[in-house]
């Protein structure tokens, strides 16, 4: 048999190996990344104001809204909730819009988790 200059046969034949077929290799879905979203402390927010944020924006009860503000009012920063992009972005948002409305200087902000 003649030596062929290739490393096999199908190559020296002008097959390039390629059948094809596609070949599905690997499924790998990752899940999205997720944000928390933070409130800042400012001097001059009403409490009360930053209680009904809470309430009406990230659907906590009373309490609970009185006692994250707190932590808020004390720590300087807290964890408000972690969510998907759009939905930390949109919360964002909105805390930022209703604040401005009411020209209270809160900020809330969202970083990746
Ligand atoms: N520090 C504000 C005050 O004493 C209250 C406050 C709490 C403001 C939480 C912002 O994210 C905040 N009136």
């Amino acid at each position: 048999m003649t030596k062929l200059p290739y490393g096999n046969k199908e190559r020296a034949s002008g097959d390039d190996g390629d059948s094809g077929v596609l070949v599905q290799r690997e499924t790998r879905t990752k899940r999205p990344p997720l944000y928390k979203v933070l409130l800042l402390n400012d001097d001059f927010t009403p409490m009360e104001f930053v209680v009904h944020v809470l309430e009406r924006i990230f659907g906590m009860s009373h309490a609970q809204a009185f006692e994250l503000m707190l932590t808020v009012h004390k720590k300087g920063v807290a964890v408000v909730g972690v969510f998907a992009f759009e939905i930390a972005e949109t919360k964002v948002g909105q805390v930022m819009e209703f604040a401005r409305r009411h020209q209270h200087p809160l900020q809330c902000t969202m970083e990746r988790e």
